[in-house]
């Protein structure tokens, strides 16, 4: 169910890279000034920098058009086909994915720093530690949860809701009931933590610019790989996991690729989503390969 793949970041200059099994490609040497959210649509990418612009870019073309807003977003997210925005002047809104136009504003109350879909309920994290959850399309929003420091970003992982904080932990509440299940440490000197669930592993970027793989119970680090500098903003696309050297199409090179990745121990080669290295792993990308890539 939870999405693996190809990790795309953003940072403080603008800079838009992409990681993938084969390494980390540059996209956008820089596309705008600092990056705030990210989050993909199909093919498309949408992006919010500190000006206030959103971003659309079509990452087949690598081109992009702008729709400037009155407001900063500092997280996105899609829901039913539009996008999203959570702001620094407390609001939720629906924007139009074609041309930016807001279509509804719902108060929050609070700086919203973060926000994360599931089904047709939104998660919400902000300045003043609380976590709200409420309906998509029509709130109310109430508070389940807090934590112990300004909560920068949030991520689903089965029962838990995760929330990474400026006090440097990872805050587990159960996302039904809102009790809390614990906290976990990230390593230190992440500043302004990202982070978002890829498959078995919770996917971590901060100023270190160091792209880390964790367990999501424990924050033991499994990988990780330096990325750029200052990583503002990060979204896990999911791709086709046989097709592991991204090329389109499956042939002995994903075969050579699998061989290289689980060697190196990359969350990549986790092709059974269990968090884990193992010799599943290997059955699951002959089935895989079997199967086929639509
Ligand atoms: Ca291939």
């Amino acid at each position: 169910m939870a999405s693996a793949g190809d990790v795309w970041v953003g940072n403080g200059l603008g800079e838009i890279d992409r990681h993938q099994p084969m390494g980390t490609n540059v996209v956008f040497p820089t596309l705008c000034t600092q990056v705030n959210a990210m989050v993909f649509q199909g093919k498309t990418l949408f992006l919010a920098d500190a000006f206030g612009n959103i971003w659309k870019v079509n990452t087949d073309t690598l081109t992009s058009e702008f729709f400037p807003q009155s407001f900063i977003s500092t997280t996105l997210a899609i829901h039913n086909g539009d996008l999203l925005s959570g702001s620094a002047d407390g609001k939720l809104r629906r924007m139009r994915t074609s041309d930016g136009t807001v279509l509804s504003t719902m108060t929050i109350g609070s700086t919203v720093d973060a926000i994360t879909v599931e089904g047709d309920t939104v998660y919400i994290g902000g300045h003043d530690t609380f976590i709200r959850r409420g309906s998509a399309m029509a709130g109310p929003f109430t508070i389940i949860g807090a934590c112990g420091g300004q909560v920068h970003s949030v991520t689903v992982n089965g029962n838990e809701l995760l929330a990474a904080a400026l006090d440097g932990k990872v805050y587990r509440i159960n996302k039904a009931t809102g009790q809390y299940q614990g906290f976990w440490n990230l390593p230190a000197g992440l500043g302004t933590p990202q982070v978002a669930m890829s498959g078995g592993y919770l996917v971590a970027g901060g100023v270190d610019g160091l792209l880390r793989w964790l367990n999501p119970t424990t924050g033991a680090v499994q990988f990780s790989t330096a990325i750029c500098s200052n990583i503002h903003a990060l979204t896990v696309v999911s791709t086709c996991k046989a097709d592991l050297d991204r090329s389109g199409d499956l042939n002995a090179n994903d075969f050579a690729t699998m061989l290289n990745v689980y060697a190196a121990g990359s969350p990549h080669a986790d092709i059974d989503g269990s968090g884990r290295l193992s010799a599943n792993d290997f059955m699951a990308f002959m089935n895989a390969y079997a199967v086929g890539c639509p």
